[in-house]
C-alpha cells in the first residue's frame, strides 16, 4: 500500500472530524480511523468528501498508509480508551514512529505513558488542545509536550493548524513527559476561575444593582472593549441577551447546577499537593460543587436568612466601573496563583517551562484567550524569571489602580448576602499575599501547645523549639517536617 499520509488521527467525534478538516485545509494528507468503523465511511462520505484525507477499515490498514516516521494522533475518551489504542498500536509501529495523545488526558497518564513508550522507542506526545469545536477546525490552541524528539517532526503540522495571534502560532514545545497536559489542565482550571468571576459579576449586577439580562450584556460588551476584551466575556455577553423561542430569556430557564468535567478539580488537587494557593481556582471548583447541591440549598433557603433586601442606592455608574476593576484584578490573582502553580510543577518534574511561550499558546485559539494574555506575555518576555506576575510593573501598577473599587464591590456584596467566592477569596489572598506578617504564627504556637510539633523562633532561623505551654507537658516533641 502506498505509504501517502503525513499523519493518522483516531477518533471520529467533534474534536478529531475538525483537527483533520483543519491539518487537510493545511496540505496534510490525514488518514482517518476510528473504533466504530462505519464512522470512517460516513465521515468520507459527508464532512470530509472532496478532500484529501482517506480513511482506514482497520489499524493495520491505517499504519500501512503512514509515511514514516509514523505519527498518530489519538482525539477519544480520555483514560483507558487511549491505554487501549496505544497497546493495539504498539505491535503496528517501530522505534522512532510517534503517538500523540490530544485529549483531555491526565498529566500523570502522560508521564507514565512517556516513560513506557521511551523503553519501547516509540516516541510519545500528551498535547493539550484547546478551543472545542471551531478551535479544533479553524485554529486551536495547542500544548504539546513528551519526547522531544517527536517535536521536529509534528512541529510544522502542529504550528500550521493552531490558532495564530500576531501572526506567530499559537503553539509551542512545553516540555518533556507531561508537560503538555498540565499546562492544558491549568488552563482549564483558569477557565473554570474566569468563568466563575463572570458569573458572580452578573449576579451583583442583577442582586446588587438590580439590571436585567439586556443591561447586563450591555456592559460585558463595554467590558469587551477594554481590558477584559476576552472570549468569555463576549459569548457571556451574548448568552445575556439571547431570546428563547417564546421571547423568554434562556439563561433563565436552565437549571442553575453546573456540571465539571475533572479538569479544575485536577488542576485544585495538584495545587493542594504542591503547597501552592491556588485559591480561585480552587473556589471556582468548589462554587460548582455547591451549585450542583440544587435540592439542599432549596430546602436551605427556605430556612436560612440573609440580610433583607434594600434598594441599590448609589452611583450606579461607578458601582459598576468597580465592578469592572474588581473583576480585572481578580483575573489578574487567578493567573498570578495559575503560574504560581506552573513554576512548582516545573520545580518538582524539571520541566523548563517557558512562561511567554505559555500566555502566547493561550492568547488566541483557546477558550480563554484574551487582550490580558498578550500583557503576561510581555512580562515574562520582560523577565523570563519572574518570580510572581502580581510583581510585574504593568500588573503592580493595575491592581493599585482597581483595589479601591474591588474593596467596595467585595464589602457591598457581603452587606448584601450575595456570594462571591472568587471575587473575595482573590481580595482575601492579595492581602495575604502583600502581608510581611501574618498570624500563622499562632498556629504554629497551637501546634505545639497541642502536639509539641514545634516552632522557629524568628531569632533564630532553620531551629526548631519546643514549649512546654501548661508546666503539664513533657520536653519530648514532634518531629518538624511539611506535609
Ligand atoms: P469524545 O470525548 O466524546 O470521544 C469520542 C471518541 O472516543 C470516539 O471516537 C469514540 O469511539 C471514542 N471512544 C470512546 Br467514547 N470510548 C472508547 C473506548 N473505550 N475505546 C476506544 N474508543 C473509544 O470526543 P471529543 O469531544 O471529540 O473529545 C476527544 C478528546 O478531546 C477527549 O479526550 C476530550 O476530553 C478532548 N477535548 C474535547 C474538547 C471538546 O470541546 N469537545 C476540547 C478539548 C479537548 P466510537 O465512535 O467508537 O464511540
Amino acid at each position: 500500500m502506498a505509504e501517502t499520509a503525513d499523519i493518522a488521527l483516531i477518533g471520529l467525534a467533534v474534536m478529531g472530524q475538525n483537527l483533520i478538516l483543519n491539518m487537510n485545509d493545511h496540505g496534510f494528507v490525514v488518514c482517518a480511523f476510528n473504533r466504530t468503523v462505519e464512522k470512517v465511511d460516513a465521515f468520507l462520505a459527508n464532512e470530509a468528501k472532496g478532500t484529501k484525507v482517506v480513511g482506514a477499515r482497520s489499524m493495520e490498514e491505517m499504519v500501512s498508509k503512514l509515511k514514516r516516521p509514523k505519527k498518530v494522533m489519538l482525539l477519544v475518551k480520555a483514560g483507558a480508551a487511549v491505554d487501549a489504542f496505544i497497546q493495539k498500536l504498539l505491535p503496528l509501529l517501530e522505534p522512532g514512529d510517534i503517538i500523540i495523545d490530544g485529549g483531555n488526558s491526565e498529566y500523570t497518564d502522560s508521564q507514565r505513558r512517556s516513560k513506557e513508550l521511551a523503553e519501547k522507542k516509540i516516541l510519545f506526545v500528551g498535547s493539550g488542545v484547546s478551543g472545542g469545536e471551531e478551535g479544533a477546525r479553524y485554529g486551536p490552541s495547542l500544548m504539546p509536550g513528551g519526547s522531544p524528539d517527536a517535536w521536529p517532526h509534528i512541529k510544522p503540522i502542529f504550528q500550521a493548524i493552531a490558532a495564530k495571534s500576531d501572526g506567530e502560532p499559537c503553539c509551542d514545545w512545553v516540555g518533556k513527559d507531561g508537560a503538555g497536559h498540565y499546562v492544558k489542565m491549568v488552563h482549564n482550571g483558569i477557565e473554570y476561575g474566569d468563568m466563575q468571576l463572570i458569573c458572580e459579576a452578573c449576579h451583583i449586577m442583577k442582586d446588587v444593582v438590580g439590571m436585567n439580562n439586556d443591561e447586563i450584556s450591555e456592559v460585558l460588551s463595554e467590558w469587551n472593549k477594554g481590558e477584559l476584551d476576552s472570549f468569555l466575556i463576549e459569548i457571556t455577553a451574548d448568552i445575556m441577551r439571547y431570546k428563547d423561542t417564546d421571547g423568554v430569556h434562556l439563561v433563565d430557564k436552565i437549571k442553575d447546577a453546573a456540571g465539571q468535567k475533572g479538569t479544575g478539580k485536577w488542576t485544585a488537587i495538584s495545587a493542594l499537593d504542591k503547597g501552592m494557593p491556588l485559591t480561585l481556582i480552587g473556589e471556582s471548583v468548589f462554587a460548582r460543587c455547591l451549585s450542583s447541591l440544587k435540592d439542599e440549598r432549596v430546602v436551605a433557603s427556605k430556612q436560612l436568612s440573609g440580610p433583607a433586601k434594600s434598594a441599590f442606592k448609589g452611583d450606579k455608574k461607578q458601582f459598576i466601573e468597580d465592578l469592572r476593576l474588581a473583576l480585572y484584578a481578580s483575573k489578574i490573582i487567578s493567573y498570578a496563583q495559575g503560574f504560581m502553580l506552573m513554576r512548582e510543577a516545573a520545580n518538582n518534574y524539571d520541566w523548563n517551562l517557558n512562561y511567554g511561550g505559555i500566555a502566547l499558546m493561550w492568547r488566541g485559539g483557546c477558550i480563554i484567550r484574551s487582550v490580558f494574555l498578550g500583557e503576561i506575555k510581555k512580562a515574562f518576555d520582560k523577565n523570563p524569571t519572574l518570580a510572581n506576575l502580581l510583581l510585574d510593573d504593568f500588573f503592580k501598577n493595575a491592581i493599585h489602580k482597581c483595589q479601591d473599587g474591588w474593596r467596595r464591590v467585595v464589602a457591598s456584596s457581603v452587606m448584601q448576602g450575595i456570594p462571591t467566592p472568587c471575587l473575595s477569596s482573590a481580595l482575601a489572598f492579595y492581602d495575604g499575599y502583600r502581608s510581611e506578617r501574618v498570624p500563622a504564627n499562632i498556629i504554629q504556637a497551637q501546634r505545639d501547645y497541642f502536639g509539641a510539633h514545634t516552632y522557629e523562633l524568628l531569632s533564630a532561623p532553620g531551629k526548631f523549639v519546643h514549649t512546654n505551654w501548661t508546666g503539664r507537658g513533657g520536653q519530648v516533641s514532634s518531629s518538624s517536617y511539611n506535609a
